[in-house]
């Protein structure tokens, strides 16, 4: 999710970390990258042009705090705006104590309505709060039968009179019945265009006049980039919207659409859609959202969505061997064979700080080769040589290669940049932004995710050494994050 936006504004610190410290006018260049970035996400071009005014602003007025720190700050300021921008957070439906609540979907054909109806069913259900859906989208007989097979799914009842052709009387029946029946919450599945028309938003305003519900969420596509600005543009123009829900951010959506259509809207984004299944409905968390388009890691989100995972409690002791740094060879193969998984498993575990990008690396197919090769030497160890790899010595070192069908020396190696690599992901799981941005290039550079062809090396760089100024200076940075963390930060 969210790739294109933080692969921008990613290459746009480093761009601005390769020049030692920031003058007014060499941040001004930084700033147009991470103009760029936004640019190239699809964020409409006003919200970009306001957007960066707030972020120039505010960096140029703290120019003297930016020379001690400079991207820390500036990813600082552009993290802050961003959620100032997406905030704030309102994900509750506000419903009625005393009456049936009344929710209208509106929004494009197949940005995701019905689907979202019965992810908002399923919702309430956890709750115990019972829900009646109303297929109030006349347009197409499809569109009926396809709220019902919701309903069966979920065991849900769903109102809906194939006979009628207003659907605010449609809408009436359904909200009479869901009274009469007990239900606390009516969902209206209202119709969608694929393009605005006149005709539409009238029988929409005309089901907000008669219904007066108490809450209208449109439904945005998110992978529809700059059509979705004017589309919720137009929405809220003639509906009094008093939230977005956006979908289908679970694709490789760029999340710009999010950035435009709160900034048009003006009104809360309840909640975001990743996925197909019921499931995939996610409270909308500014700060978690920011986080990512940063790739910061979203530890809150991960631990929510681990809660449908059995796995939750291994995760956590992962993250916890790598923050105390008893991280042995069988826990980190452990940890790449998880990441490697597909589906839920492997975006949790990219979840943990900086294992998004680690994540990323694998999915080209030359590292993933060499992941595989990696997990095949841990595998023909013991468990004492995992534990503790000082046992491994020239016989067994030939054993485990040939187990894996790797010269020895791969052996050696492993060890010795697992050993390396260990300190680093250590200050991985507790350092602070810009300290894992750091770490995760060290981690690309010092080459523990494998690559079949050349021993363990994940990039063919050009295999320069790192001079003995950049080892001091890596080793510098690594002391600091050290003494940070002792001091409890
Ligand atoms: N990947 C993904 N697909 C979604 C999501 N929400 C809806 N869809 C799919 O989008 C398509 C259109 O959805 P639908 O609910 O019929 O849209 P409607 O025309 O607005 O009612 C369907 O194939 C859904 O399965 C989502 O959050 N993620
Ligand atoms: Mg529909």
């Amino acid at each position: 999710m969210f790739e294109s936006l933080s692969t921008g504004l990613q290459s746009a610190f480093k761009s601005l970390r390769g020049r030692g410290k920031l003058t007014e006018s060499n941040m001004r260049d930084g700033l147009q990258t991470v103009e760029q970035a936004l640019l190239e996400a699809d964020v409409s071009y006003s919200v970009v042009e306001s957007f960066m005014q707030h972020v120039t602003e505010r960096a140029l007025g703290q120019r003297v705090l930016l020379s001690l720190r400079p991207h820390e700050e500036l990813v600082r300021i552009v993290y802050e705006e961003l959620v100032a921008i997406l905030g704030p957070v309102d994900s509750s439906l506000h419903l009625k104590k005393e009456r049936c609540t009344v929710i209208m979907l509106c929004g494009l054909q197949g940005s995701g309505k019905t689907t979202t109806c019965g992810k908002l069913a399923q919702l309430l259900l956890e709750e115990k709060i019972a829900p009646l859906l109303v297929a109030a989208d006349l347009q197409r007989p499809a569109a009926i039968e396809q709220l019902h097979v919701i309903g069966r799914q979920l065991d849900v009842p769903v109102y809906s009179n194939p006979e009628e052709k207003d659907p605010v009387k449609v809408c009436q029946e359904g909200l009479r019945q869901a009274t009469q029946a007990g239900a606390r919450v009516v969902i209206l599945d209202t119709a969608g265009r694929l393009a605005i028309d006149q005709e539409l938003m009238a029988e929409l305003a005309r089901i907000d006049t008669k219904l007066n519900p108490d809450q209208v969420y449109l439904v945005v596509d998110g992978m529809t980039g700059q059509d979705a600005v004017n589309s919720a543009g137009a929405f809220n123009t003639e509906l009094e919207l008093d939230g977005v829900i956006m979908t289908k951010l679970d694709g490789d959506a760029r999340g710009g659409a999010l950035l435009s259509v709160k900034h048009v809207t003006g009104v809360p984004i309840k909640f975001i859609g990743t996925g197909e299944r019921f499931d995939a409905l996610e409270p909308f968390r500014p700060e978690g959202m920011a986080s990512r388009i940063l790739e910061m890691g979203d530890i809150v989100a991960a631990a929510r969505e681990a809660h449908r995972i059995v796995d939750e409690d291994e995760r956590v002791q992962l993250e916890e061997k790598m923050a105390s740094g008893e991280l042995t060879l069988e826990d980190f193969r452990k940890l790449l064979e998880k990441m490697a998984q597909p589906g839920l498993m492997g975006k949790m575990m990219s979840l943990i700080p900086g294992m998004g990008q680690m994540r990323q690396m694998m999915e080209n197919e030359e590292v993933a080769g060499g992941v595989k090769q990696t997990i095949g030497l841990i595998n023909s160890m013991t468990k004492a040589e995992r534990r503790n790899p000082k046992l491994i010595d020239a016989s067994r070192r030939h054993r485990i290669a040939k187990g894996a069908g790797v010269q020895a020396p791969m052996v050696n190696q492993l060890v010795k940049q697992f050993e390396q690599m260990k300190p680093i992901m250590r200050m991985m799981a507790g350092g602070s932004v810009a300290e894992r941005m750091q770490m995760m290039r060290q981690i690309q550079q010092g080459g523990m995710m494998g690559d079949p062809t050349g021993g363990l090396k994940v990039k063919k760089t050009s295999g320069r050494r790192l001079t003995p100024a950049e080892k001091a200076k890596q080793r510098k940075l690594r002391e600091k994050a050290m003494r940070r963390k002792r001091r409890g930060k």
